[in-house]
């Protein structure tokens, strides 16, 4: 399996983390691929037409994207207990927590685009109301959400992580003008412990 990759892309990392946490992270080829919403890469665009990374390609052609897709069928590749619930409360639960996760990345990574516009196209009030909803997501982790994230390692703690790793990569003391872990004991010494995990070390951005 090709797996199309940046080194920066916390959706990538997201899927490499759970390919080493399950032991298969051997089969994966990496690709390596700059995607970019303004520069078309032809090379990500044949294999994926929204032209973003991660996309992966099966070896019988077969592609599959995006991130959550591709976590989902690398859950079916391993013997271990699945990291995706296979049902009931615990199945919504470990989804919605991923779409927490990923729609924090959605709003950093727009803030991202935001930053990089030229100065006269910058949208202020577009990159506040971003962050704003980062600070909230941050805040529902930190009140409710870090004990179910300290149990057995499922896609729960691994997207939030690959979130908060994408945060300290681009937004360093920057989250409404802070480290995000500020006022957020719990969450920074959560994800402390769960940065030392040898998939989360391996798949470190810097
Ligand atoms: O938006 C684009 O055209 C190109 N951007 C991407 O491909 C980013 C790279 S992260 N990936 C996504 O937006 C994937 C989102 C999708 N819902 C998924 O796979 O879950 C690059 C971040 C950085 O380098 O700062």
């Amino acid at each position: 399996m090709k797996l199309f990759y940046s080194v920066t892309s916390p959706y990538v990392r997201k899927v490499l983390v759970l390919a080493h946490e399950a032991g298969i992270v051997d089969r994966l080829e990496i690709v390596a691929a700059t995607a970019s919403p303004i520069e078309r890469n032809e090379a990500i665009f044949a294999k994926n037409p929204l032209g973003k990374i991660p996309a992966l390609v099966l070896d019988d052609g077969r592609v599959l994207f995006d991130s959550r897709v591709i976590v989902a069928y690398l859950d079916t590749l391993h013997d271990g207990t699945p990291f995706i619930p296979a049902d009931g409360p615990a199945h919504f639960d470990a989804l919605t927590m991923q779409a927490l996760a990923d729609g924090i990345l959605d709003a950093a990574l727009l803030c991202r685009y935001e930053i990089t516009r030229p100065a006269e196209k910058v949208w202020e009030a577009w990159y506040d109301g971003q962050m704003e909803k980062i600070v909230s997501a941050l805040d529902m982790l930190e009140a409710s959400a870090v004990e179910s994230l300290s149990g057995a390692v499922t896609i729960s703690p691994i997207a939030v992580a690959s979130a908060l790793g994408y945060l300290d990569l681009r937004f360093k003391d920057n989250i409404a003008g802070a480290d995000w872990r500020t006022g957020r004991p719990k969450l920074a010494a959560w994800y402390e412990g769960f940065s030392a995990r040898p998939s989360m070390v391996a798949t470190q951005p810097n």
